[in-house]
């Protein structure tokens, strides 16, 4: 087979966002598009005798990308790649598989949340051989690459067959096609009470799990229906499909409406969840009440003693920053230390691999621990079923009991999309220069104690991440946040995070959005966000 060397130029705005590279489907699939960022990838981390994991969510030209990757890491001289069968991989079972088998790495095949489809997003990622993505510096290097590449490599070749497990070759590389799920199922068995769990189901617990057409329905119907005994029929939208069924797969109350709708319903199951396109996120609900992602990361951190894998306790909570304060009160009650990172997985990597946190979360529905390097929707899922069927509640009794001890931490975001983006910038530029000047100030019956960019230096390597951020604290312990979103393919998203504490015994049943008003309508006016981009209310609000 021939190695060719393509000469090709620099494609302009190839930079990695919060999680990988992330364009329109049709900008991926343009000239050059997709060799260019796989080429820099190369170039940055080094092929040659390397071994790679590669899978994606299975969105629409995941396995045509699948086959360039593949013969671009042959052509660069990779030692062997493990694939998962049809190119499918969730993003959680990728980070496990780089750590199974010690590899050099993956390029992980998504734009998750994002929705997928000719016309929609595809995006594609590297994460580094501890299994996270990679950190900042590495990303930055990869895209100063593309903005200086000449040539890639790729072999002349027939595609590879990746619809059978097994071990073929290609020019030499040695390629391993493997079940996307067992080995990921293995590790979840290993970590929760299967036997608890299954004994649940067996006594008329109910459950509903909306994969919502994308990755995690294979892996959902193997451990929750198969392993675990749910009811068939449990998991629902469970084949993965090139554009999600037209749906959004973002597990939130909006996204997610059939699934709210069935669990605030008549014969509502006793607990529902959904997971999104590559199935890192999860959002959990009760029977006629619904789970705030800061919550449920508090009430796991306060729980996880209960499933096997964390019976000697958390060295640690971390959780971006716009996240709730609700997991640092569980920390302190735990004696344990508790971390604030900018948005995004890669941020946690370090705390992880050096034993500072067991569990991470984002408002953005994301949980995980320390089991890979990634959120992880299903494990999320299964420690809250070990968790249920541990302390033989419902969820609204355990989050009742959560807020009665630790108090409660309202919490919403409101989303803006498609804003244009030199409005957001103008905006988010007037009130960074507003910040000097606006501690002290009362607005809306609350007095600000401080306003700031949020900046983090990494506490295990020393990096430092400016302009995550800007928060407005005022002294009663309320908040907002207002950042750009750095996943969007449109335009700018602008997302405000607000936040109020109510310590109890009183006042914890609340409408959040009616608890947060006073936060909402200060954000309004500080930010003055109508002003600037014409928008009075949200487009989206979880
Ligand atoms: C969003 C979330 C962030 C999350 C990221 C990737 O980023 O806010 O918490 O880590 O998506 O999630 P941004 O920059 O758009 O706010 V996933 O599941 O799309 O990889
Ligand atoms: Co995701």
């Amino acid at each position: 087979m021939t190695i060719r060397t393509i000469a090709t130029t620099p494609i302009a705005g190839q930079k990695p966002g919060t999680s990988g590279l992330r364009k329109k489907t049709p900008v991926f699939m343009g000239h050059h598009y997709l060799e260019n960022f796989v080429q820099s990838i190369f170039d940055v981390v080094g092929a040659q005798g390397k071994t790679f994991i590669l899978g994606g969510d299975g969105r629409y030209f995941n396995d045509r990308a699948a086959q360039v990757i593949l013969r671009m890491a042959a052509a660069n001289g990779a030692a062997r790649v493990i694939v998962g069968q049809g190119a499918i991989l969730s993003t959680p079972a990728a980070s496990h598989l780089i750590r199974l088998n010690k590899t050099d790495g993956g390029i992980i095949m998504s734009a998750s949340h994002n929705p997928g489809g000719p016309e929609e997003d595809f995006g594609v990622k590297f994460n580094m051989p501890n299994g996270g993505p990679a950190p900042e510096g590495v990303t930055e290097a990869m895209y100063k690459r593309t903005t200086e590449i000449t040539e890639y490599r790729i072999v002349e070749a027939q595609d590879v067959d990746l619809g059978r497990v097994g071990r073929t070759s290609l020019a030499g590389m040695v390629v391993d096609v493997v079940d996307p799920v067992a080995d990921y199922a293995a590790l979840m068995e290993s970590l929760f009470d299967f036997g608890a769990i299954r004994a649940m189901f067996a006594s008329g617990f109910r459950m509903r799990m909306d994969s919502m057409c994308a990755v995690t329905g294979p892996y959902a119907v193997e451990i929750l229906e198969r392993r675990l005994g749910a009811a068939p029929g449990t998991c629902v939208n469970a084949v993965p499909l090139p554009d999600f069924g037209g749906m959004h797969p973002d597990p939130n109350p909006t996204w997610a409406k059939t699934l709210m709708d069935e669990m605030f319903g008549e014969s509502a199951p006793d607990f529902g969840a959904a997971s999104d396109g590559d199935g890192d996120r999860n959002m959990v609900v009760g029977r006629g009440i619904y789970v705030s992602p800061s919550d449920s990361l508090a009430v796991l951190a306060a729980n996880a003693h209960l499933a096997p894998g964390y019976a000697k306790g958390l060295k640690g909570v971390a959780r971006s920053m716009p996240t709730s304060a609700a997991a640092d009160r569980v920390a302190a009650a735990l004696g344990i230390g508790s971390y604030e990172t900018p948005t995004g997985w890669k941020f946690f990597g370090n705390l992880l691999d050096a034993g500072r946190a067991t569990i991470c979360g984002e408002e953005s529905f994301g949980t995980g621990s320390d089991h890979v390097r990634e959120k992880d929707g299903l494990w999320a899922v299964l420690l809250w079923l070990n968790i249920l069927a541990v302390r033989k509640q419902t969820v609204a009794e355990i989050l009742a009991e959560h807020w009665a001890r630790f108090g409660r931490n309202y919490y919403s975001r409101h989303d803006f999309e498609a804003i244009a983006s030199d409005k957001a910038d103008a905006m988010m530029g007037a009130l960074r220069g507003a910040l000097p000047g606006l501690k002290g100030q009362a607005v809306e019956g609350m007095v600000i104690a401080a306003a700031d960019d949020f900046a983090y230096t990494d506490p295990v390597d020393g990096s430092v991440s400016t302009k995550q951020g800007v928060r407005v604290l005022f002294e009663d312990g309320s908040r907002f946040v207002l950042r750009l979103s750095g996943t969007g393919t449109e335009g700018a998203t602008l997302r405000m995070y607000l936040e109020r504490y109510a310590p109890g015994p009183g006042g914890l049943d609340l409408d959040p959005q009616a608890a947060l008003a006073p936060v909402i309508r200060a954000a309004h006016g500080i930010a003055r966000i109508a002003d600037f981009t014409g928008r009075k209310s949200p487009d989206v609000v979880t």
